[in-house]
This record gives C-alpha cells, structure tokens and sequence, in this order.
C-alpha cells in the first residue's frame, strides 16, 4: 500500500513538474541577492568592501560544489557560473540537469556559505536561475552583458553617493561623469574589481578569486580562455 501510494504521488505530482536541462551544451546559473537595495541599507557606499568579499567567499565555496564548474563572475549583488557537459564523451551534468535541484541547491548553498561569515543581524536570500546557451560566442556576449552593468552599476553607485538623487534623474552616462569631474572625482581611478566585477577560477589545482579583470570586449584573450 504504501510503496503503490508513493510512486503514485512521484507519478502524478513529483514527476509531472521534473524538468531537464538539454545535454552537451553550455548553462549559466546566476545567483542574485534578495531585495539587496534593502539589505545593504547603511553599508559602506559606493563599494561595500566586507559584502564583496562575502560574495566571493560564497561563489568560491559553489564553484568547488558545481560539477562542470568552468568559472564564475561577480558583480554587485550577484554572481554566474559557466557550467559545461560536453568536454569529455562520458561527461556527468550536475544533478543529471534536474532544473528544479540544480536551482535549489545552489541557492542554498550559496546562501549558507554567504551568512556564514557576513557579519550581520539580517539574514540575506539569494534566488539562482539557470538558462542554456547553445553558442560559444553568445556565452562570451553573456558575460561581456554582466560586465557593461557592473560598469554601469559603479558608475550609478558612485554618483548617489556623492549627490542626492533627484540630481540624477534623467541624467546620462556622460553627464554623471561629468558631475563627478566637477567634484575632483573620478570614476575611472575606482578600483578594478568594483569598476569591473571579479572572476573565480581554477588555477594551479584549486579555485581562486581574480580581482583585476580587464574590460572583457578590450582583451578578448582573457574569456576565451576560460569558455571551453
Ligand atoms: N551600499 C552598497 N550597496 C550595494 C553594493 N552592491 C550592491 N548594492 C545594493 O544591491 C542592489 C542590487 O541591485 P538589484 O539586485 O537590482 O536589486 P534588489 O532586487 O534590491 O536586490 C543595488 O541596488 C544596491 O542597492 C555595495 O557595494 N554597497
Ligand atoms: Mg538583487
């Protein structure tokens, strides 16, 4: 009886909602913090020193959990992960491409890893997505997209910390510089990592973070050698 009741429920209500991802292709998971414009009220303005590095402890901490992790990329209040199943013939793809574990899972422990040593009252939540990206070179235009906002974010984040924000309605890329030329400030002497974002790959046996990215559509070199 209770061995039929259970495959009946797998059956009828477990199996009914069980998605998989495609195989041999490419798949990015992003990570992306909870109602973060709220969270991070009172941090450190523009760049949040203490809650990158949360971040990047966390993504380092998924990148080692990931089967098929290629390398990660971070910015403000999220991160991607490039995840391939088709370098070897017999490739194994994370949970078997099980949508709803795959999603779960590393929002979970991307959120454990990250609470565990942000030193906070608030407990933050992350969401992930996955998405499939059959082109080698939409993949690389996936990550340059990333990029272009953490440039956009900084920029956005720099300007509300020095004016107030009915001074910045409407006002375009070139005029937020301009503002903050007026004041002696200057965008482009920010830090990398801030003005860029970060990268957590493997190397030299074991996963690391990489703080001085350069702009991805200047040095092609850089992501096309960490996309297989
Ligand atoms: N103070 C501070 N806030 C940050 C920093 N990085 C990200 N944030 C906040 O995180 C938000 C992330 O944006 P988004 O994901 O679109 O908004 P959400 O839906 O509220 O999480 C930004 O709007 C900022 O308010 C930082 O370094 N310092
Ligand atoms: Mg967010």
């Amino acid at each position: 009886m209770k061995d039929e009741l259970g495959h009946r429920m797998k059956q009828d209500y477990e199996d009914a909602l069980r998605l998989y991802l495609p195989r041999r292709s490419y798949f990015v998971i992003r990570i992306d913090g909870r109602g973060f414009h709220k969270f991070t009220v009172g941090f450190e303005r523009p760049y949040c020193r203490p809650l990158a590095d949360a971040l990047d402890h966390a993504a380092l901490h998924l990148c080692q959990e990931i089967i098929g992790c290629r390398f990660a990329y971070g910015q403000s209040d999220e991160y991607s992960f490039l995840l391939t199943d088709f370098e070897q013939e017999n490739a194994h793809l994370w949970f078997d491409g099980n949508v709803q574990k795959i999603v779960s899972v590393s929002a979970s422990l991307f959120t454990g890893a990250f609470n565990k040593v942000f030193q906070s009252e608030k407990v933050a939540a992350f969401d992930a997505r996955v998405m499939v990206i059959s082109r080698r070179a939409e993949v690389a235009r996936y990550f340059l997209w990333r990029q272009l906002d953490a440039s956009a974010n900084s920029l956005n984040m720099l300007a509300s910390a020095h004016f107030p924000h009915k001074e910045l309605v409407g006002k375009s890329t070139a005029e937020k510089h301009d503002m903050l030329h007026a004041k002696g400030l200057n965008w482009a002497k920010e830090p990398a990592d801030f003005k860029r974002g970060r990268i957590v790959r493997h190397t030299g046996g074991s996963w690391h973070t990489d703080r001085e990215i350069p702009i991805f559509n200047r040095e092609e070199g850089y992501l096309d050698a960490l996309i297989p």
